[in-house]
């Protein structure tokens, strides 16, 4: 045993072992209206800097030798202090607030019906590597801190239960996001833990949406089952007569109906009540049914033009970090709503599956995003493969949001050819598997040329720009002659501009960084912005103040401070009201 453990301190490559049974986007099950257990609430935990946990394989609680010696451990599971999971441990305690690295949670946890069904552990999101061990035995891993992944733990589950989640938030330069970008990165197992039980021959995958033909009469369906079985799948839309059986060849179906529904907009925000029942297996789903399209340099809701009154926004609070309550999510979109937004940029990486179904519910349009952002390594394969796993996570996850209208590839990459082919690739791939939805990236200025000119237009329906003109860039009159030299073959949205403003930072409008300077900044956006035709919609930078480590001054304290509410998200700054003047004041929606 004294040999096990010099060696397993001496592996350096012990990670590699923990790189299989990886949870991607095909691991995926559809879980509207399914019964959950939930194993949210007390985790015992440990701030495990130097991963021993792995490196000396905890999880096997080894306690004697094959003498029957008492060995000794350098943990106590049901010892350790506790935190109340699902949480940011940033926020947890002011200790934390900067730790980055890897932590161990664990707990116990009872099942009744070990061997019937199968059994899977469905993780929201945890930053950004996490290792799952159920009674000793490795049950896989996940990349990427913002989607959803799932492990059988079938064959591991007993009556009485060990699990023990290892979390690693250490930003590398190789993932994605990079180790580089400007918010904050919080570590935790940040979304609901729950293991769902399942029938053997279960529902995995389940689409439904309005086909894009402009006719408005024809609903598509796609089914997935977790084995390759023929059978039929009973489909009901409560209120619209649909009651189908639909047949199922090999596991999959890929049908069209005829229906004529009623359609989903931000102002007329009309659910369905969807279930699809598969012999034992049952999921429900409340979904709207909406079109949208490009059309030359126009964006068309359900046929009609629509300018896209929008505002970007961080998923933060200050309480709890990344980890929202509902209430603060419902809380962010009715902010937005009050400035007048019909459209959210949700930046700049995959936001809680509630924001999507808040955003259904209250008629809101959402850009959703991966955090393919700046200096990625774009030459890697293996980057490339989990960027590109992360957006196949939040296409099948959000597949069904009617207000989800945009998939983002990322944001301000510059226009190399290895960023051209990766992010290509992903726009290509959205293409693929989603008609019902326009791709897009918030793109840079070509500052060169003072022209909207980006080499992945080509790929996307709708040109995203960033332009901070009055800002980064402190020559206004840039703004006006970047909008004359460009004409793009297709609509652009101005998916950030903005101006830091300190709460209570007031006085004079000539200085940066007043509530009164970023004001103007938005005063003279507005001017320009709004009589240029091929500009569809606009979501400034930023809702709220958010948590930034590269902000070191003295009106921002490690503070993005191009919110127009300070980070308590009570405080509204005079750009605000510019803003929200300007919107209530477009009757083209
Ligand atoms: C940007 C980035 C955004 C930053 C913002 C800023 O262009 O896309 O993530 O936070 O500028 O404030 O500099």
């Amino acid at each position: 045993m004294v040999k096990k453990y010099m060696s397993d301190i001496h592996l350096e490559e012990y990670a590699l072992q923990y790189e299989e049974k990886r949870s991607t986007f095909s691991d995926m099950i559809f879980d509207g209206g399914r019964e959950k257990i939930s194993l949210n609430g007390k985790w015992n935990y440990a701030v495990d800097q130097y991963d021993t946990c792995l490196r000396q394989k905890w999880f096997l609680e080894r306690y004697t030798d094959q003498n029957g010696f008492t060995l000794p451990v350098d943990y106590s599971f049901d010892e350790w202090d506790e935190m109340d999971l699902p949480i940011c441990w940033n926020v947890f305690a002011p200790e934390y607030l900067l730790y980055e690295g890897a932590m161990v949670f664990t707990r116990k946890f009872t099942c009744d019906t070990p061997g019937k069904g199968r059994f899977f552990l469905r993780i929201g999101a945890a930053s950004m590597l996490c290792r799952v061990f159920v009674n000793g035995s490795y049950a896989g891993m996940h990349r990427g801190a913002s989607t959803p992944m799932f492990f059988e733990i079938t064959a591991l589950l007993k009556n009485d239960n060990r699990i023990i989640i290892c979390v690693d938030d250490t930003r590398r330069p190789e993932q994605v996001p990079t180790e580089n970008t400007d918010w904050f990165n919080y570590g935790g197992i940040f979304r609901d833990i729950e293991i769902l039980h399942l029938p053997d021959t279960f529902i995995r995958s389940f689409g439904i949406s309005l086909v894009s033909d402009g006719c408005f009469d024809k609903i598509a369906v796609h089914i997935k089952l977790s084995s390759p079985e023929n059978g039929f799948a009973k489909l009901n839309i409560e209120g619209l007569g649909v009651s189908e059986n639909i047949g199922i060849i090999n596991g999959e179906a890929d049908v069209i109906l005829n229906s004529t529904p009623h359609l989903w907009s931000p102002e007329d925000p009309f659910l369905y009540n969807v279930s699809l029942e598969y012999d034992e297996d049952r999921v429900t789903d409340r979904v709207g049914f909406r079109e949208i399209k490009v059309k030359g340099r126009d964006v068309l809701l359900n046929g009609k033009s629509i300018y896209l009154k929008g505002i970007s926004m961080h998923e933060e609070s200050v309480e709890n970090g990344r980890a929202l309550t509902d209430d603060e999510r419902r809380g962010n979109i009715l902010l937005a709503k009050e400035l007048g937004c019909n459209f959210i940029r949700a930046a700049h990486y995959p936001h809680h599956e509630r924001m999507a179904g808040l955003a259904d519910e209250l008629g809101i349009l959402l850009w959703e995003e991966i955090p393919v952002y700046w200096a990625i390594r774009f030459d890697r394969e293996e980057t490339f493969t989990d960027a590109h796993n992360q957006f196949a996570e939040l296409i099948e996850r959000d597949y069904n949001r009617a207000s989800v209208i945009i998939w983002s590839v990322g944001n301000e990459n510059a226009d190399t050819d290895s960023r051209l082919s990766f992010m290509k690739r992903l726009a290509d791939y959205a293409h693929s598997v989603d008609s019902t939805r326009l791709v897009s990236a918030a793109c840079l200025v070509d500052e060169a040329e003072n022209r909207i000119c980006d080499r992945l237009a080509d790929s996307l329906d709708i040109i995203g720009l960033n332009e901070y003109c009055g800002w980064y860039t402190p020559d206004f009159e840039r703004l006006p002659a970047l909008m004359k030299n460009s004409d793009p073959d297709k609509p652009v949205i101005i998916t950030e501009f903005g101006a830091d403003a300190m709460r209570g930072n007031t006085g004079d409008p000539e200085r940066k960084g007043t509530e009164e300077y970023q004001a103007k900044v938005y005063e003279k956006q507005l001017s320009v912005l709004m009589n240029i035709d091929y500009i569809k919609g606009i979501s400034p930078w930023i809702l709220y103040d958010f948590r930034c480590p590269r902000r070191t001054s003295v009106i921002q304290k490690y503070y993005n401070r191009k919110g127009l509410l300070d980070e308590t998200k009570t405080y509204r700054k005079p750009a605000f009201y510019v803003l929200q003047k300007f919107y209530l004041s477009r009757k083209d929606v």
